[in-house]
């Protein structure tokens, strides 16, 4: 506060105006030098913290983007709660995807300690200026989808958000710790699901996964981003502690762990040039479509007309719930304020 007094002074232009721009140069610098040495030191940052703007900016397009994409995400799942097979799979899509719309509150929450507003964010969504992740443009055809986007859109998800738990800016870590555990119990309901289907179902159903896993391998692999080589954002996200690992590299611990696991479960994964490389110690796997991840980051994917309109839908005819809830604490205001003053305590 006391600088920022100063700094107005300087502005108007008052006599000292030199010594003073000078004075907050210094003190810029100072604040500058306490925030990278925090970083270099694996530290924590806090929202009352001082940052540099561009750090703040990262976060809130990052944060932000990450809060979009869970909301987002419950549309093509929610599409199957009415129509799951059982009482039991019905409950847990059910308990998930409502995991999801917390996981979006979290986040939000957590993007509003940086000084955006959530009203910005989600104005900024629905005039789709915003980017959530392209994952959630494709259609979920069938029931073995759910299961499919368990293992494989969760699994993706978890491999990417456990190093976000370390990440410098401590609300968005704290949310990623709760948000992880529930991202592990929605790995494993799909996996669950889609293994029950493959040992005990039909012949069909077996080719319903099989037909998922095809679907859903390449969307899911390019989650993770561009390659390093082609990502803007790596290098000052890496070097600020916001990112622990780079999309790449990200990218190929999630083929490594996911190889075996298809093996379990009897399908096979859509990709010919799939093999084990034992002078690099991982799987080496095929060219990804790179004009096809643009395509759908770009809004031409098969289904962003349709997610970006559900919410555009939700947020317009939720309005009434919101100007009731708002006249609603008015009232409670208004009672709070006619109420006699408590007498003081002896
Ligand atoms: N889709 O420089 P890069 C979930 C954009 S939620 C769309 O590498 P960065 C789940 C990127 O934003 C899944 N856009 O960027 C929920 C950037 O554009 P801008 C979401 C993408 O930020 C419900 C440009 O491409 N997870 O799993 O360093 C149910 C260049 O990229 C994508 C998160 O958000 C994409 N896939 O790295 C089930 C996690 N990839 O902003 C599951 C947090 C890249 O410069 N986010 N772009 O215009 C991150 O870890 C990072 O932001 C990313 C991208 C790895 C996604």
């Amino acid at each position: 506060m006391y600088t920022q007094a100063m700094d107005t002074l300087a502005r108007e232009g008052g006599q000292d105006a030199g010594g003073a721009d000078e004075t907050a140069a210094l003190a810029d610098a100072a604040r500058q030098r306490r925030f990278d040495a925090a970083i270099d030191d694996g530290g924590f940052i806090e929202a009352k913290d001082w940052m540099p703007e561009s750090y703040r900016k990262t976060l809130v397009r990052q944060i932000s983007q990450h809060a979009h994409s869970e909301i987002v995400g419950m549309l093509p799942e929610g599409h199957w709660i009415a129509r799951a097979p059982t009482l039991k799979r019905k409950a847990i899509l059910l308990a998930k995807v409502q995991d999801e719309g917390g996981h979006g509150l979290y986040l939000y929450a957590a993007a509003e300690t940086l000084g955006t507003s959530r009203d910005q964010m989600l104005d900024a969504l629905h005039g789709g200026k915003a980017k959530y992740s392209s994952i959630f443009n494709y259609p979920t055809l069938t029931w073995a989808d759910m299961g499919v986007i368990g293992w494989l859109v969760d699994g993706a998800a978890i491999m990417n958000q456990v190093p976000l738990c370390r990440c410098s800016y401590a609300p968005y870590a704290r949310a990623m710790v709760r948000i992880c555990r529930e991202e592990s119990f929605h790995q494993r309901q799909g996996y669950e699901s889609l293994l029950t289907m493959m040992r005990e179902g039909t012949g069909a159903q077996k080719a319903m996964v099989q037909d998922a896993v095809d679907r859903w391998w390449w969307p899911s692999i390019q989650m993770f981003g561009p390659p390093d080589s082609d990502s803007p954002n790596s290098g000052t996200s890496m070097r600020w502690g916001i990112k622990r690992f780079s999309n790449d590299d990200l990218r190929q611990k999630f083929v490594d762990a996911t190889v075996e696991q298809a093996r379990i479960l009897g399908v096979t994964l859509p990709d010919p040039d799939l093999r084990w490389n034992e002078a690099r110690g991982h799987w080496d796997f095929g060219a990804i479509d790179w004009d096809e991840f643009w395509n759908v980051v770009g809004g031409h994917g098969p289904c962003n007309a349709e997610r970006l309109q559900a919410r555009v839908d939700a947020w317009e005819e939720g309005a009434w719930v919101r100007e009731a809830a708002l006249a609603h604490a008015r009232k409670r205001e208004a009672a709070a304020a006619a109420l006699p003053a408590e007498p003081l305590a002896a």
